[in-house]
């Protein structure tokens, strides 16, 4: 069985340019951790590739860039075969704009499970920030035009772990489409078992493939203080690795994206530590 790592340097979704380095580091790990290093089939995206050389740039130029970061992920993606995995190391989560419509059109009943601080489904209209890593659940799912990508992923099969932090519009998007987040509370509470159980019904995720899409800042910030946006009573790293283990006892978990680490935030301690628990999710993803 192949890993597909893409390491992708992409930071233009927010304001902080640290988090291009991030990838590098992930890589690094991805290595050291790995069991089997020949079964790697890693593409280093560059940044000029990546990135708008203006910064975020208008919301054409910059669907344009991760419609194309896309076609792109496609092509390396051409000898993937059932039993691989595709790892996915940004960046902003700008990135998934273009990792989950790759997966979806190898995909189209893809599953998803997004563990975030942050909804991610601001449209550029609702944005307060502007921030195009605040939008790609917006851009891969039907709530947003299908001229503007082919991820047309209907949002019964979008799932939230660890949301905590929501624009009063992200508030009524959830709400009117009934998204589904199971908030730290809820994980502790009910077990991260019960919550898999949960999650593998209503998705149907016996039967269908799986996109987990991780963003560090989902953890709590004494675990992974290294991120731009983060925000208090986070999941812990070991709800994280419990997560992906029960999803990957599906059997379906076909790709993953894991993203925001900056190490350019807080002292080296902290990035240490950020570090240290990337870790331990990159050797569980692995396994
Ligand atoms: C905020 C923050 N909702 C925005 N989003 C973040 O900019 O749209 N996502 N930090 O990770
Ligand atoms: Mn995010
Ligand atoms: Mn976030
Ligand atoms: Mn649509």
């Amino acid at each position: 069985k192949k890993v597909y790592v893409n390491v992708i340097p992409i930071w233009t979704g927010q304001g902080r340019q640290g988090v291009r380095y991030g990838p590098a580091i992930m890589h690094g790990i991805v290595q050291e951790v790995s069991q089997n290093p020949d079964n790697l089939v890693t593409k280093h995206f560059e940044d000029k590739a990546v990135n708008n050389v203006d910064g975020r740039g208008t919301e054409a130029e910059y669907t344009l860039h991760m419609n194309n970061l896309s076609r792109n992920l496609s092509a390396c993606l051409e000898g993937l075969k059932p039993g691989d995995t595709v790892l996915n190391l940004g960046g902003d989560h700008s990135v998934s704009m273009a990792t989950v419509q790759t997966m979806y059109r190898l995909y189209p009943d893809l599953r998803v499970v997004w563990i975030d601080a942050h909804a991610d489904i601001n449209s550029p209209e609702t944005s307060n920030s502007g921030n195009y890593h605040g939008m790609p659940v917006y851009y891969f799912s039907k709530l947003s035009d299908e001229s503007k990508n082919s991820g047309q992923i209907n949002v019964k099969n979008i799932k939230y772990i660890g949301v905590r932090d929501l624009d009063a519009a992200e508030v009524e998007v959830l709400e009117e489409h009934n998204i589904k987040n199971y908030t730290n509370r809820e994980v502790i509470t009910k077990g991260t078992d019960s919550i898999t159980e949960e999650l593998i019904s209503e998705m149907e995720l016996l039967k269908y493939p799986i996109h987990i899409s991780f963003d560090i800042d989902s953890v709590d910030p004494t675990q992974c203080p290294s991120t731009g946006t983060r925000a208090p009573d986070g999941l812990s790293v070991s709800t994280v690795v419990e997560l992906v283990k029960r999803i990957k006892e599906t059997g379906n978990l076909v790709s993953m994206d894991i993203v925001e680490f900056n190490p350019l935030i807080g002292s080296e301690s902290d990035v240490e530590t950020t570090v240290q628990s990337i870790r331990t999710v990159v050797k569980e993803v692995l396994r």
